[in-house]
């Protein structure tokens, strides 16, 4: 038997855009359902759909919305994924499943790689990725492998705070994935502006990025390009203070027994909590930024 590759369901504004080769940049939805509580998921998708818009390219929100995979969301299925209103999170692997089920699925970094690669969308702004967990042999999120397989630019702040960062960039220097300072000469701390981790590439305007991108698929290298940059300075957290909360987030997940998809969800939602919010208003700003780097990135890189 044959399979038929799919293709994704778009809203209007989005299709357009992919049919006259626009500028688009896909987000994930994951961040939205399960990352950050409400009101901020909401503030979180206003201000990233705006910043994409702002720089000139259309923002595509990725999910699976009862059962079809989509780019975009009609306001009645985004009022949805706000309530978290029985939305699972989805990564790569869970994406059939989902589709099976008929169910609403919030899409992490790794199915919003495989969405991008079935549409050909080649900008996708998130704020931190996925990576090695701390002190939990073979907990390695799928994040990494979607981004060693998956040719898409990435922008975020860099890996979030709660992983094992220099596990996580020697993952992806083994995985073959550009790690771009944008801006930077080292590694962000996601909630902080850096780890002290030093990065072997810099590239400082979108232009510089879309040309490395070019002759990194001239070459035929079919792995993602991380571009990472810190939280803008007026909002990132003191690196103290976020690896206290850290520490005690991650105590906490140890006694409460979390394991498998649960344990970022869980980890965020304690920290949010223990800075009281301070760490919420840095990862809003954050995705912002990121969300404009990418706007800004594919409209350099469309015609
Ligand atoms: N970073 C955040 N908020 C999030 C996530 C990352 O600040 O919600 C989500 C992303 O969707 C990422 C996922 O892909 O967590 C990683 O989960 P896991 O470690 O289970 O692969
Ligand atoms: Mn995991």
């Amino acid at each position: 038997m044959s399979h038929q590759t799919l293709r994704l369901r778009s809203t209007a504004d989005i299709a357009a855009a992919l049919e006259r080769g626009g500028a688009v940049v896909a987000l994930e939805s994951s961040v939205l359902a399960q990352g950050l509580l409400p009101p901020f998921n909401r503030e979180a998708a206003t201000r990233m759909m705006r910043a994409v818009e702002e720089a000139g390219a259309t923002p595509a929100v990725t999910a699976i919305v009862r059962g079809v995979p989509q780019l975009g969301l009609e306001s009645d299925d985004l009022e949805r994924f706000l309530a978290r209103d029985g939305v699972r999170k989805v990564s790569a692997r869970d994406l059939g499943i989902a589709m099976a089920d008929g169910a609403d699925g919030a899409t992490t970094v790794a199915a919003t790689l495989a969405m991008c690669a079935l549409s050909g969308i080649e900008v996708f702004a998130t704020g931190g990725i996925g990576g090695v967990h701390r002190d939990a042999p073979f907990d390695e999120s799928a994040d990494l492998v979607e981004l060693a397989r998956t040719p898409v630019i990435v922008t975020c702040a860099g890996a979030k705070s709660i992983l094992d960062l220099p596990a996580t960039l020697e993952r992806l220097e083994t995985l073959g994935v550009p790690v771009v300072g944008y801006g930077t000469d080292d590694l962000p701390g996601f909630f902080s502006v850096s780890t002290g981790l030093r990065l072997s590439a810099r590239l400082d305007t979108p232009a510089a990025v879309a040309r490395a991108w070019k002759a990194h698929r001239a070459l035929g290298r079919t792995s993602a390009m991380l571009v990472v940059q810190p939280p803008p300075a007026e909002h990132a957290v003191p690196v103290d203070v976020v690896e206290q909360a850290t520490a005690a987030a991650l105590a906490a997940a140890r006694d409460a027994g979390i394991r498998g998809a649960a344990v970022t969800p869980f980890l965020l939602a304690d920290i949010q909590q223990r800075t009281n919010g301070r760490s919420v208003q840095a990862n809003l700003a954050l995705l912002e930024h990121n969300a404009r780097l990418a706007g800004q990135i594919a409209a350099a890189l469309s015609p």
